[in-house]
């Protein structure tokens, strides 16, 4: 059996022409089922529902032999265990530092005062921050970040940036491109071994499709 680790929403909408390309189709909806384990039409393939930042702790440890994750989480997670064939080049957005409409950052980063930061990309800020040697207070958050200058939380935000949509409703602006992000194969390192014929054949399908050698 070989077990696929997706996250619901985005990944799994842009994985299904990949696996379709492999000749592997999802029997159920994620959206309508409330199955975790999704049968495919192929009896040796299966694939499981975790949350986004589950993915590369489900495939380290072997609950799934590969997954679909963002470079963000996979960079957040560290690739211990992990073997990285593709980019997959979906789900894609980029990282970015924010702050509210008038805030001057130029000044602020400028001035040396420490920058109250909020962010899920701890590891992420504190790298870009450091390179830059600006000092930060990171403020971990799970969600909403784009709030947390709104609310005199934090100065900035450092979160994902796609159409900038969600950022021009909040009044927030994008001050600097921290990385492109796309989402990766993830595969775990021993299962390759043990698997080693039909993990290939998905990997060989999606380079296909990705028009990769
Ligand atoms: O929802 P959950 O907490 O389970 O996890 P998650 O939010 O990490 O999952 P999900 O499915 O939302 O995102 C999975 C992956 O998709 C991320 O890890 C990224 O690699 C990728 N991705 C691509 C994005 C976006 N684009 C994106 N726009 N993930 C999130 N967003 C959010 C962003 O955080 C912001 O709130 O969308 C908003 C910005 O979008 P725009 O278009 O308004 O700029
Ligand atoms: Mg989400």
């Amino acid at each position: 059996m070989i077990t696929l680790a997706l996250s619901k929403g985005r990944i799994f909408d842009e994985t299904l022409p990949l696996l379709k390309a492999a000749g592997i189709e999802v029997l159920d909806d994620p959206e309508k089922t409330r199955k975790l384990i999704l049968a495919t039409n192929q009896p040796e393939v299966r694939v499981v529902l975790v949350r986004a930042t589950d993915v590369p702790t489900y495939v380290q440890y072997g609950g799934a032999d590969l997954g679909i994750t963002g470079l963000d989480t996979l960079i957040e997670h560290g690739n211990e265990g992990l073997y990285l064939p593709l980019d997959l080049q979906i789900a894609k957005c980029r990282v970015s530092v924010a702050v509210r409409e008038g805030f001057d950052y130029a000044a602020a980063v400028r001035q040396g005062a420490r920058l109250r930061v909020a962010t899920k990309y701890v590891a992420i800020a504190r790298e870009f921050f450091a390179a830059k040697g600006v000092h930060v207070d990171l403020i971990k958050l799970y969600g909403s970040m784009e709030l947390a200058p709104l609310t005199g939380l934090a100065d900035a935000i450092v979160d994902l940036v796609s159409t900038g949509n969600t950022l021009k409703a909040n009044h927030l602006v994008e001050v600097e491109r921290i990385m492109d992000i796309s989402s990766r194969l993830v595969v775990n390192q021993a299962a390759l071994k043990l698997k080693r014929e039909p993990i290939r054949r998905i990997i060989d399908a999606f380079g296909q499709a990705l028009g990769q050698p």
